[in-house]
This record gives C-alpha cells, structure tokens and sequence, in this order.
C-alpha cells in the first residue's frame, strides 16, 4: 500500500517556536556524488547504483517498512528503475527493454491540451447546502430539501494566460462550481465579473484571439496591455461596460477566498407545471471581497506567481474553510419588460437594488484535490448540464455557450468518454444505451442496447420518464430567420457609467490609472485615442484624466447608438471597498524579525492574530531563524529576499537595534517596508525599526496606519487597526497620478 502523506499544517504552525537544526557538522561540499553514493528516495531508502533491489510480492520491507513493489502498468514487478537494459555495461541500449520503453511512451503522453481559455486554475471539493427552499419556484431536486448537502467541485482560472501563467494578471476569474445533485450534474460555470465583453457567442473567438498573446510574436503572455487587444475593445462598443469591471481591483482579487462569483447569464427556474421565473445566480464571500492594488500584483507574480492557488491550499488544510452564500436574484416578465435593459444581454447587471437577492444556501469548500491533474485538469464543465428544474433563457451568448463546451471537451479529454472520469461522473444513478469510444470504462451490461425494445423490464434497460424527466420551458418563439442584433442590446455605456459612479474615490483612480497602464503600452495613438472617444460616453472626468495621463488631445466623443442614461442611481454592491470584511480574519501578517526582538511583543501580536483567525508568516534575514530578546528560537518560514511583504495583508516589523542595523544595509529589506507603505497596509513599527524606514527615505511620512509596537499591549491595536486592511489616504502620497492636474 502507498503511504498516505502527511497532512499540510496549518500555515502559522510553521511559525512556532522551533529550536533551529543542529548545523555544527554541516559542511559545504562533501563526497563527489560520482563515488556511486546512495540515491535517498522518498521513503527513505537508499538505493545504491548498480545494485537491484529484491522484486516481488506486493509488498517488501526496506529501511521504513512495508513499500508497495513497483511494476510497470502491466502489473510486473520492476527490478531495476535506475537503469536501462544494455548489452555490456556501456550499451547498447536494447529494444527488448519493455519497462523503459514504456515509461518514455506514457511520459511522452503526459500533456492534454490546456483549455483554449481558462487554462490556469485551481480547484477543490465541498459542498452546497440548502438553507432556503426554492420549491415555491422550481422543483430542482437540490432546491427542495433544507440542510440537506450537495457535494460539490469549483475550479477558479484566469481566462487569458496559459497553463503556466501567473496567478495575479489583470483578468476576469472563472468561478466554476460542479454541483453533482441527486438527479443530474448541474455546471454553473460563471465569472468573478457579473458581465461579459461580447453579446454574441459568435464574436467569442476574436476576443480570445485580440486578449491572448499576438500571433507573430506570441507576446505578452496573460495581459491585455496590447494593441490588438485594445483595437478590438474600441471598436468593440458593447464591451466598455466589462471594461470598467476589469480595469477595476476586481480584475486583481486578493485571493480567490475573496472574489464574487456570478453565473452572469439569465437562467430559469421552473417549477412543477412547468411555470417559469428569471432568475440570476451570485455567490457571495462570507470573508468580504478584497483585492491588492497594481504595483502589488506586478511584484506578487515575480515573487510568488501562485499565490492564489496557494492560499486556497493553505485556507483549506489549515481548517479555515472558504465559503459562500448562494444569492438568487428572481423576476418575472413584467420587470424584464419593465427593466431599463434587456435581461438577455450579458453585458447588463440588475442592480441589486431593483431585484433583491435571496439568499438560498452556502457553498464550503473543505477539500483539496488527491490529485491536480486527475480532479483540476480533467474537470469538465459544461454549461448545457442542468437538471430539472433549471433551464436557459434565450441570451444569444449562452446559448452559444452550450454548444462550445461540449464540443470542447472531445478535444481537450479526447473522447467522448470523458463523464466515466471521476470528477466529471455524476454521483446519482444513471442508466442509457450510449455505448462504446475511446476509453470506455461503463459500457452497458446485457444484450440490449436500444430502445425501444421488447425485451422486458428486467432484460429490456432503462425507459424515459415523462414525469421525472428534464422538460424545456415550453417558451414560444417568432419571426424571420436573420443575423441581427436586437435593439434593446443598444445601450453600450449607462451601466458602464453606473459602475464608475458607485465607486469610492480610490477604486475610480484605480480604474483610472489601470485604463492609462494599458493604453500605454498600446503602440498605435490612433487606438489609444480611440478607447478614450468611448470613454467620453461614459464620463468626461474619467476620459480626461486618461487622455492627461497618456497626453493625447481630447478626441471627439464615439458615435453612440444610444444616449448614455447619466443618472442611474449608484449601487454600493458594485463596490469592493464598500462590501470589505470588517475583520482580519483569514488574513496573513508577516513578521519581519531578527535576532534580539522583543519576545514579549511577539507573543501578544501571535496572540492577536490567533484570536482574530488569522495568520502570520516569519520573515527573517535567515531561513533558519532568530533568537528573541528571551533566548527563544523562532524558525523562519521565509528569507528576506524571497518573502516581500506583497505577499502579506499587513507587515509588523519587529527588530532589535543591531537587527535594524544591519537590514538599513539590505535592499530587500528596504523594499519590505516600501513597497508597505507605497501598498498602503498597516505596518507595525518596533522602536528600533524605525532606522529601516529612515534608511528607506520613508521615515517622515509615517501616518496613522503606520502604528507603534513598542508595548505588548499596542499588538492588540495594530492588528485590530490592521481589519481596514488598507489606509486609502496614504495613495494620495505615494502616487504622482493621484496628484491634482495642474
Ligand atoms: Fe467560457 N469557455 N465561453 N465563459 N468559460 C470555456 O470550456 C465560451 C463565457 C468560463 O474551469 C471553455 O472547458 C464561449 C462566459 C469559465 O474548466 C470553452 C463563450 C463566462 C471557464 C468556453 C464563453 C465563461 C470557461 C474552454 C462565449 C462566464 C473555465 C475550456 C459565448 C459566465 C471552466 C472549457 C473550467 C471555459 C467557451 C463565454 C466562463 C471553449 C464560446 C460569459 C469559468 O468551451
């Protein structure tokens, strides 16, 4: 049997007080690996070169206990896994060597296609529980039974890069939920984004084409700071509303623990005779939302380009559990016609305002994947999987969308098969007569394979239930066959400006200054100057201070199809700074120390961050650790130059005075306390460290977030201060952009 391994601690447990190794009989160099010296495997044992291990049996005995035997995927037993078959000792290599040839062949297959889109993402198991019924409006099995659990599997992605991409791009997120319900797979298969870029299904592959990398010079991987990306975009009126969400901190989410998620489309719910309500799906973060600002997330994709996938690992096995509530927006024909937009184009929201939501259930995610390419990469969602109950509207994209996933999974799984995979099988019974393909793992059982048949009810297989069985809205449609786009999917930029004006100030200069990032980067004035002309129709303030930033002369305002409406009323929902947590729950401290800190202050701040559930990382200038003013020893869970504070919510910096001294001299130290402050967080300053931040040039711009550690006592105040997570005002200080215009 393998060995099960050792569950991940919880990441603050690394941080306790360990006693460094013993390192007095290390030495640098040693033997020469060439004198045939034992090769460690994972279990301990050494192998020595040359000399094959006993093979056989199930198991054997070595070193640590019972090991499993290697054997090929034939089931033999293998010898020798360190060397290939060779006539002499020095070749050649034989054909005959079957247990080579087909470890290289299966290596040489190890890769499936990334996903054309979504390629980079991360997934885990839980579950949906019910914790209001649905059954007034539909007869889903999974909306009828309060308490009960559905198990459940999400996969998070960024849309644009590939497989190997970093986690921070400026993108939307993919927020895929698979809920396996007792009667059919329901794939939800949304964004952290509540619109989309295009109206039409048809225009998807030249958007994916404009945002990915150009095709002649395949450049810039994950971004969509590129000319063919803004060409599109500015002639490309319908997607200036998207425009603004992912120019916004949205397109930046702290984690993945911390975003929204929307089935973005307009759904039915139909109940038992077969009456039909719109309704529009949201889940909503019980640990509030949370982003990082720009210059952050530039920096995190050099120091830890897998943040998000990390700290949902780390979340999850460290017991605290991510979780979201299902919201249900619901309405009927009369406010769809009554509504100022067509609820079937996915470039418009319903403010919640208009149409409240109701809370249904939560959604727990309290289990990592076995494996990351079985469960993650296999995963298969489609949007056409729903079960009785839940049905499509006519939105022109969504109806595209059930056709490309499918079709998309034959390519990427190769066969069509790929529901025998674990994580794509239902976990309900099923019963039919497909039969056959590529790996088929589930063929019928019996003589017959069709139907109908008069083979009776034991021999004859399953029958189709009329009663039980997925029914189409009975929805009646007229009129002539045509390419056209309705009118009511005119207005491209009133609810471009209605998300701008529901912003903080802060969030508008972001949105502002990520607008002026990108458009720098496009080569061509003529794009540029273009992407501002939409900008004046959705607000004069914000196309003047990207014109200024990019220094372009105001164009002449685009040609709008409809007149942008200006007083639409703000909705505080569409706001990340406005829906914060209020807590530093979940967060993660680092805590910069060196040899000599105070170990009472230590203490009282680990006691803080443990009492608000959250955690805390120790930076220190070696990995081994550091011995505080009480003789204790703390082990580092980072060197200096590999743990910036960008990968924290909020830094304390907790030194000695030799301590400072000597990180003044450390460039990496002075941009842990720079980048801190230029990021706005909350910094807790031991009176010593203050030479850091002299030596950094930041000494007299200390604010009231910048707060002192210099009694056990101000640990509690610190990181109660620290719930803000960011101190806005200080942008104002830190940024040329944010300065008025002369
Ligand atoms: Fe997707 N999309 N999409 N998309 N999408 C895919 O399916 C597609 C759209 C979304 O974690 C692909 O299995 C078309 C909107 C997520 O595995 C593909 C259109 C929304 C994921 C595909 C859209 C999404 C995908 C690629 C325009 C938010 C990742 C790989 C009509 C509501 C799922 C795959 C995962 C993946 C097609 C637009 C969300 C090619 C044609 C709108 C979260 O089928």
């Amino acid at each position: 049997m393998a060995r099960k391994p050792t569950p991940p601690k919880k990441p603050s447990a690394n941080a306790g007080k360990v006693t460094p190794p013993d390192l007095s009989g290390a030495q640098i160099g040693g033997e020469s690996p060439q004198k045939a010296s034992p090769v460690p495997t994972d279990a301990g044992i050494s192998l020595s070169f040359g000399e094959p291990q006993a093979a056989g049996g199930e198991t054997h005995q070595i070193a640590g206990g019972d090991v499993a035997t290697l054997t090929t995927q034939q089931g033999v037993p293998v010898a020798d896994d360190q060397n290939s078959l060779k006539q002499g000792a020095r070749g050649p290599t034989l054909l005959e060597d079957f247990h080579f040839r087909e470890k290289i062949f299966h290596f040489d297959h190890e890769r499936i296609p990334e996903r054309v889109v979504h390629a980079r993402g991360y997934g885990a198991h839980g579950f949906f529980e019910l914790t209001d019924s649905l059954a007034d409006v539909s007869h889903a099995d999974i909306f009828q039974r309060v308490g009960e659990r559905t198990p459940a599997f999400v996969r998070f992605s960024t849309v644009a890069g590939s497989k190997g991409s970093f986690d921070l791009a400026r993108d939307v997120r993919g927020f895929a939920v698979k809920l396996y319900t007792q009667e059919g797979n329901w794939d939800l298969v949304g964004n952290n984004i509540p619109v989309f870029f295009i109206q039409d299904a048809i225009k998807f592959p030249d958007m994916v084409h404009a945002a990915k990398p150009e095709p002649d010079r395949a450049f810039p991987q994950a971004q969509t700071a590129h000319d063919n990306f803004w060409d599109f975009i500015s002639l490309t009126p319908e997607s200036f509303h998207m425009i603004m969400w992912i120019m916004s901190d949205r397109a930046i989410p702290r984690s993945y623990r911390t975003m929204e998620g929307f089935g973005v489309h307009t759904f039915r719910l139909v109940d038992a005779q077969g009456r039909s309500t719109f309704v529009k799906f949201h889940w909503k973060p019980k640990q509030g939302l949370q982003s990082v600002v720009w210059n952050e997330a530039v920096k995190i994709n050099g120091a830890d380009p897998d943040l998000h996938r990390r700290d949902l690992w780390d979340a999850i096995n460290g017991g605290d559990f991510p979780e979201w509530e299902l919201g249900v927006q619901l309405f009927d024909d009369a406010f769809a016609d009554n509504f100022d937009f067509d609820v079937l184009d996915a470039t418009k929201i319903i403010p919640e305002e208009l149409a409240p939501i109701r809370v249904v259930g939560r959604l727990v995610l309290d289990r990592v994947v076995d494996n990351f390419f079985a469960e993650t990469e296999q995963v298969a969602f489609c949007t056409q999987n729903v079960p009785p109950g839940i049905d499509f509207s006519n939105d022109p994209l969504l109806q595209g969308r059930n056709f490309s996933y499918l079709d998309t999974q034959i390519k990427r799984l190769g066969g069509p098969n790929f529901t025998h995979i674990p994580i794509n099988a239902p976990k309900c019974p099923m019963a039919h007569f497909q039969q056959d393909g590529h790996m088929a793992m589930r063929n019928p059982v019996g003589r017959v394979n069709y139907e109908p048949n008069s083979w009776g009810a034991t021999q004859g297989g399953p029958r189709e239930d009329p009663v039980r069985g997925f029914t189409s809205f009975a929805d009646t449609a007229d009129g002539a066959k045509q390419r056209v786009r309705s009118d009511s999917f005119a207005d491209h930029y009133s609810q471009a400006r209605q998300f701008l004006v529901s912003q903080t100030p802060i969030e508008q200069k972001h949105i502002a200054d990520a607008l002026v990032f990108e458009l720098s980067k496009v080569e061509r004035p003529d794009i540029r100057s273009r992407v501002v002309s939409h900008l004046l129709n959705i607000d004069a303030g914000l196309a003047n201070t990207v014109a200024d930033g990019l220094g372009l002369p105001i164009p002449d305002p685009a040609i709008a199809a409809r007149k942008t409406i200006t007083d639409l009323p703000p909705s505080d929902r569409l706001s990340i700074v406005k829906n914060g947590p209020g807590s530093f729950k979940g967060r993660k401290l680092g805590l910069l120390l060196t040899d000599g800190a105070d170990a009472a202050i230590f203490a009282a701040l680990i006691d803080a961050v443990d009492a608000e559930g959250a955690v805390y990382e120790i930076v220190a200038p070696k990995i081994g650790g550091v011995i505080l003013s009480d003789g204790t020893t703390v082990a580092a869970k980072h060197k200096i130059d590999g743990g910036p504070s960008v990968l924290f919510d909020a830094v304390a910096i907790l030194v000695s005075a030799e301590g400072a001294a000597l990180l003044s001299l450390d460039a990496a130290a002075k941009d842990f306390v720079t980048d801190a402050f230029a990021h706005c967080k909350y910094i807790g300053i031991s009176a010593a460290a203050e030479a850091i931040f002299a030596k950094a040039g930041i000494a007299d711009d200390l604010d009231e977030a910048c707060l002192p550690l210099v009694k056990a006592a101000d640990a509690k105040t610190f990181i109660a201060a620290a719930r803000a997570l960011r101190y806005w005002p200080r942008e104002l200080t830190v940024d040329l952009d944010a300065r008025p215009q002369a």
